[in-house]
């Protein structure tokens, strides 16, 4: 996402930042006040012998405190490369100046079981691939809070890293989440629990988003960032599908017309929408029923009101990514 220099930047920015999560809105919600990372009684119940089956952990067989214990940041991104690579990134920029631990390696190498995700750990940093998707995304984040939780992590901050169609903004631009919609517009989660539909809000924290739009407004180390790309607080629909589900005309099936298209991109543009992935509305919905400091920071590929295909060259949707413009 952000250039090398200001990865580490905005890592010790965001550091010194706020404490706890404060949403940007402050009606009703069912979300606890602070930050606590699990809100479930059954865990005592395991007494510690607790499987984390996708990412292959357990605090039972592992020293999670000693491991994970001083994690500040969790960066989560789709892409197993992508995030390999960010590792990379954030080992050579925290390397420079400050004495890192880098378990299992000299450099950042995959933690626990590699078949769903790709974990690594640089310092105080936490980074895992996610895999597309919100189903993927959320049983990434309970096994990671609860890993967090069972080492003792205080406060972690979790950004997602991602790339995401934009709306109404020149393609480059990096939209910083403020709050997730679903796909009928509204700030909700919805998911079937028990056979009731349970409804959380979407709401990342607004004194992370704070904290990463102040760090590039005020580090020389994100100058480049701020002349080549904008970075803009919005709205971010995520949707259960890449085409249908964001309106595209391009996949296999299409019952709908442009006009359609462009009416409720349009409508989702006036409702505060600046881009539309796949993960920001459960990433939103989860971190805010924990009081999980969180947000996330997505580079657009395309300007959705003007086309549905990407066609980023790889390159350049790379560096976007990463934030280097090389
Ligand atoms: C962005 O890109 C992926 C789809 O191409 C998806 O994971 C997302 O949110
Ligand atoms: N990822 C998405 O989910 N949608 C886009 O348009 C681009 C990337």
């Amino acid at each position: 996402m952000f250039l090398p220099h200001a990865t580490r930047t905005l890592l010790r920015r965001v550091s010194s930042g706020a404490r706890r999560a404060a949403p940007f809105s402050s009606s009703s919600s069912s979300s606890s006040s602070s930050s606590s990372l699990v809100d479930n009684p059954n865990l005592a119940d395991l007494a510690g012998n607790d499987y984390l089956y996708h990412i292959g952990l357990n605090p039972a067989q592992q020293d999670l405190r000693t491991l994970f214990g001083d994690v500040k940041f969790v960066c989560l991104g789709g892409s197993v490369n992508r995030m390999a690579e960010f590792a990379e990134t954030v080992a050579d920029e925290l390397g420079e100046h400050e004495s890192i631990s880098v378990p299992f390696g000299m450099r950042p190498s995959p933690i626990g079981k590699t078949d769903r995700y790709s974990m690594f750990k640089v310092g105080p940093v936490l980074i895992s691939s996610h895999g597309m998707g919100q189903p993927s995304m959320s049983i990434l984040l309970h096994e990671l809070a609860k890993l967090l939780h069972y080492a003792g992590a205080d406060d972690p901050a979790f950004i997602r890293l991602g790339t995401s169609g934009g709306l109404g903004v020149k393609p480059g631009t990096v939209v910083v989440t403020t709050e997730g919609f679903n796909g009928m517009l509204g700030n909700t989660y919805d998911l079937p629990v028990n056979g009731k539909m349970v409804s959380r809000p979407s709401r990342m924290s607004a004194d992370l988003v704070a904290d990463v739009l102040r760090a590039v407004e005020t580090r020389p180390e994100t100058s480049d960032l701020k002349h080549f790309k904008d970075v803009v607080a919005g709205g971010t629909m995520a949707a259960d599908c890449f085409y249908e589900g964001q309106g595209r005309l391009d996949g296999a099936i299409c019952d709908y017309e442009e006009g359609d298209k462009l009416e409720f991109l349009q409508r989702a543009h006036d409702a505060g929408v600046r881009n539309i992935e796949m993960e920001s509305l459960q990433f939103g919905a989860f971190a805010h029923r924990l009081g999980i400091r969180a947000t996330a920071c997505c580079v657009t590929l395309l300007n959705r009101l003007e086309g549905d295909q990407v066609r980023a060259f790889f390159g350049r949707h790379y560096s976007y990514c990463m934030g280097g413009v090389r």
